[in-house]
């Protein structure tokens, strides 16, 4: 095989980023093993175990239940499943901002449950009032979302909280990729903080673990067993998770960057993304762009679309919100000399763009 994998120097809007060395090595140690199947693969079980125990603990939950899934849309779906099955509705629908991932598009269309999307307000975190209005009897699950895709902002987790409850309804809090920047700020997000039922937090982006692995949280382990199925043939007798064999590489790797990182290197590498965030925010507003406020390590920004396309060739892997803001994940590969050149790339496209022509001839 000749292709190596891209490098990141330029990679400016994935949600994924270089695994930390620990994680790297922990992931080819167990590569050939499958934590579907915990009776032939105890030690990577075992593992898993902790990497549970871990997450619960980023997360504020103090009784660990959950498993490492393959990222976070999986983790959504299962989620969405929870609710459902335990919903007494025969057509239970999920009330959720418009700024939640597409995953659970997936998760409505797989489940046959019905979507609600609800506005956000001017800073685009779930508008409360269209919430209330949106949940009824048949209201199963109530999705906040806490670290967007698109603008990094948290949804007033708490009072979705209370909404759900009021129409019994469980809370699910997507914090697939802000679960690990999150703890070091004021937010309120996690289980200590509301009544939160269930949790996507991915060890793949923000966590520096090797891709795959997500996580999906519970409150309780019972919430868990609404997913089990039986499974005659292995020696544990049931499965709650959506695939069968997994991998016990993003197994490993989620415990090896956990066990190195938090808390201390997780917080010093948030301090880092965030302040590279709030420079780059502030070496674009000072050229006259519009930037949607850092309040996490994630920039967006109205870039006109020659500009953009223009950047893209330079070979900048950037990408646009629904809206055609540029966006730029401050992951921990990116750096400061690297957001220093992409300005510098910037500021000489500018130029070129209000220096007119002038032809030799
Ligand atoms: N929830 C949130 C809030 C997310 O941002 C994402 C992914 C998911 C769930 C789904 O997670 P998985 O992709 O692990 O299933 N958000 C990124 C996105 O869709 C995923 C991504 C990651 C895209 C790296 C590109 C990339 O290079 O934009």
């Amino acid at each position: 095989m000749q292709i190596e994998p891209q490098a990141f120097d330029r990679v400016l809007s994935s949600m994924c980023t270089e695994p930390h060395p620990a994680a790297r090595d922990a992931a080819e140690r167990f590569l050939a093993t499958n934590p579907g199947d915990p009776g032939t693969y105890p030690n990577v079980s075992a593992l898993e175990d902790d990497a549970i125990a871990l997450l619960s603990g980023i997360a504020g939950l103090d009784e660990p239940a959950g498993y490492v899934t393959s990222g976070g849309t999986e983790a959504n779906i299962q989620a969405v499943r929870i609710a459902r099955d335990r919903a007494e509705s025969r057509s239970p629908n999920v009330v959720m901002p418009e700024s939640g991932h597409f995953s659970f598009q997936k998760a409505a269309d797989l489940l046959g449950i019905e979507l609600r999307l609800v506005p956000t307000d001017e800073r685009h975190r779930a508008d409360l009032e269209a919430v209330r209005a949106s949940v009824d009897d048949d209201t199963a699950l109530v999705v906040g979302v806490a670290g967007t895709t698109e603008y990094g902002r948290v949804d007033p987790i708490p009072e979705l909280g209370e909404i759900a409850n009021s129409v019994d309804a469980l809370l699910h809090v997507d914090a697939a990729w802000g679960g690990f920047v999150l703890p070091f700020t004021d937010y309120e997000w996690n289980f200590g903080h509301a009544a939160v039922d269930t949790m996507t937090i991915d060890p793949h982006k923000m966590g520096q673990a090797a891709v795959p692995a997500g996580g999906l949280l519970a409150r309780s382990p019972d919430l868990l067993d609404e997913l089990a199925v039986d499974t005659p043939y292995l020696e544990s007798t049931s499965q709650a998770t959506l695939t069968g064999t997994r991998s016990g590489a993003g197994v490993a790797s989620a415990v090896a960057a956990m066990e190195e990182l938090w808390p201390g290197g997780y917080r010093r590498q948030y301090a880092r993304s965030q302040n590279n965030a709030e420079w780059l925010a502030d070496a674009l507003e000072k050229r006259g762009y519009r930037v949607a406020d850092p309040t996490l390590p994630l920039v967006a920004a109205d870039v006109p679309r020659s500009t953009f396309d223009a950047l893209r060739a330079k070979g900048w892997r950037i990408s646009r919100t629904a809206t055609g803001e540029l966006r730029v994940v401050c992951m921990p590969h990116v750096t400061r000399e690297m957001l220093a050149s992409f300005i510098g790339d910037l500021d000489r496209l500018e130029v070129r763009a209000s220096v007119p022509v002038v032809s030799d001839d």
